[in-house]
């Protein structure tokens, strides 16, 4: 864990770089996949959105829920991450939803740069990195 200075920016060019964002996402899903068949189903795509801690980040879900309204939200989120209704997330679908969660918090952070604190393994850890890297490039 340790806390960083995000700003949208920063979260926006890495939601829209796409190699970095497979980068970061692929490995997660193949972790994530503990029966490895490929897909993710209800209970391992909950494990991804607690890990990657990215639910309360976007709506600022307040950290104190009950465990209904917790079923609730991991239920509605995986409605949107199946987004064929087959009742699984396969890899495009999970890339294409953690890019438009990480667009959403962009449009949520805006330009001020936040405070956020951020797990070794969570995307928002990867979003730093890569504006890193990006700033070590320059002249
Ligand atoms: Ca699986
Ligand atoms: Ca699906």
């Amino acid at each position: 864990m340790g806390v960083v200075l995000l700003d949208g920016n920063a979260v926006r060019n890495f939601a829209l770089d796409e190699a970095a964002l497979i980068k970061a996402v692929d490995p997660q899903f193949k972790e994530l996949d503990v029966n490895n068949d490929g897909v993710l189903s209800r209970s391992e795509l909950r494990v991804a959105l607690e890990r990657l801690n990215l639910l309360e980040t976007v709506g600022g879900f307040p950290v104190s829920k009950t465990p209904e309204e917790l079923n609730a939200l991991y239920q509605s989120a995986f409605e949107m991450f199946d987004m064929d209704h087959d009742g699984k997330v396969d890899l495009a679908e999970f890339r294409e939803q953690l890019k438009q969660i990480l667009l959403a918090v962009a449009d949520g952070l805006g330009s001020s740069p936040m405070e956020m604190v951020v797990g070794d393994d969570s995307l928002l850890h990867a979003v730093v990195d890569r504006e890193e890297e990006a700033s070590s490039k320059k002249p």
